[in-house]
């Protein structure tokens, strides 16, 4: 039996960013080769940013469909939508009553997020949000979770009520989870503020590369990334966020190490770095894009995919639910089951 791997992305945007792709996805390609991979599409995290209906059903197929151009293989991994599998919201449940208040309240991206929103705008579902997503972990027996550096206090959550589980409902009761987080690209920035990170859902779209955006845009907003006022090309990333920022990105598509691009970049002005990062962006992500669009334009092939990898997903899910029922003590709901 290989080891399992689970990780999914919310469809909280028309397109991925490329941090999800170089924090996550990448990770989840080569994983394929050595796992067991279940990746998901996690529309029920995603109606806490309370979505305007067709636009998550959209979103949804759009982001397994680049999941799927990505390189996730449907014949070797289970993708699947998070509502297909009711399991995940009843392990919720009953994960949540075994979270403490103040431990849920320590979530740093539940701070960030509701401060953006403010009260009026943060809901329950945004507070108990790492709740479901431990419970989309631990209910696939999962050992390892490639994610990028914000996912990592959740992930931490995740790993304490696993051991408590075990701890209060015997040992073996689930699976205790490995992060799995490749620094060189835990954290892309983004492009305008480049303190703080790239995401789905910023307010400034010039300091996000989407994976489906117009190439012309792309280039055009790696172009008019922010920089210091200095001219050497190097990388610190606390004086020099916006370049530091740009020879990740470029290091990572590229191959070449860090080191190695500022050595060739000795003397060059910070314009010939940008254009030759947007000239890799868009190369890389050009046939990424176009075979996204082309399982975009038949949501019926899409969604025979993720019907297929939903029974797949049940199959696993329903097991691990019934064994935790068992064990907490609820009553089957069919006698001797
Ligand atoms: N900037 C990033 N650098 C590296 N990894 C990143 N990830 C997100 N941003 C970066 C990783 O991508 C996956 C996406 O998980 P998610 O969809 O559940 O949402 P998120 O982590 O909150 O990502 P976003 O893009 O910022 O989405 P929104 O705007 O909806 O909140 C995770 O593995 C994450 O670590």
């Amino acid at each position: 039996m290989k080891p399992r791997v689970f990780s999914a992305m919310q469809p909280t945007s028309d397109s991925l960013q490329l941090g999800n792709y170089l924090g996550a996805l990448v990770q989840w390609v080569k994983l394929q080769d050595t796992h067991d991979a279940i990746y998901g599409v996690v529309d029920l995290h995603a109606l806490t940013v309370a979505p305007e209906p067709q636009q998550l059903r959209d979103r949804t197929r759009a982001t397994a469909a680049q999941f799927l151009a990505a390189g996730v293989d449907p014949e070797r991994s289970i993708v699947f939508v998070q509502s297909h599998v009711p399991e995940h919201a009843e392990l919720a449940w009953l994960l949540s009553t075994y979270t403490g208040m103040g431990e849920a309240g320590r979530m740093t991206q539940f701070k960030d997020k509701s401060a953006k929103v403010g009260e009026s705008g943060t809901n329950v579902g945004l507070f108990t949000y790492p709740i479901l997503m431990a419970a989309d972990i631990l209910l696939y027996d999962t050992d390892l979770v490639p994610v990028g550096e914000d996912q990592r206090q959740h992930l931490e959550l995740s790993r304490d009520l696993a051991e408590r589980l075990n701890t209060r409902l015997g040992e073996g009761t689930v699976v205790v989870p490995d992060a799995h987080i490749v620094e060189a690209t835990a954290k892309i920035y983004d492009l305008q503020e480049p303190t703080k990170k790239m995401s789905k859902s910023s307010v400034s779209p010039k300091g996000t590369i989407e994976i489906l955006e117009d190439p012309k845009k792309i280039a055009k907003n790696i172009k008019s990334a922010a920089t210091d006022s200095d001219t050497v090309i190097a990388f610190d990333r606390e004086s020099k966020a916006g370049v530091s920022n740009l020879l990740t990105i470029y290091s990572a598509l590229d191959g070449r190490s860090v080191e190695q691009l500022v050595a060739d970049y000795e003397g060059k002005m910070y314009g010939h770095l940008k254009v030759d990062v947007a000239d890799v962006v868009v190369e890389y992500l050009t046939p990424i894009r176009e075979a996204a669009l082309d399982w975009i334009e038949s949501p019926d092939r899409l969604d025979a995919v993720l019907a297929d990898g939903a029974a797949k997903a049940r199959t696993i899910a329903s097991a691990t639910l019934d064994r935790l029922y068992d064990r907490v003590g609820l009553v089957p709901p069919t006698p001797g089951r």
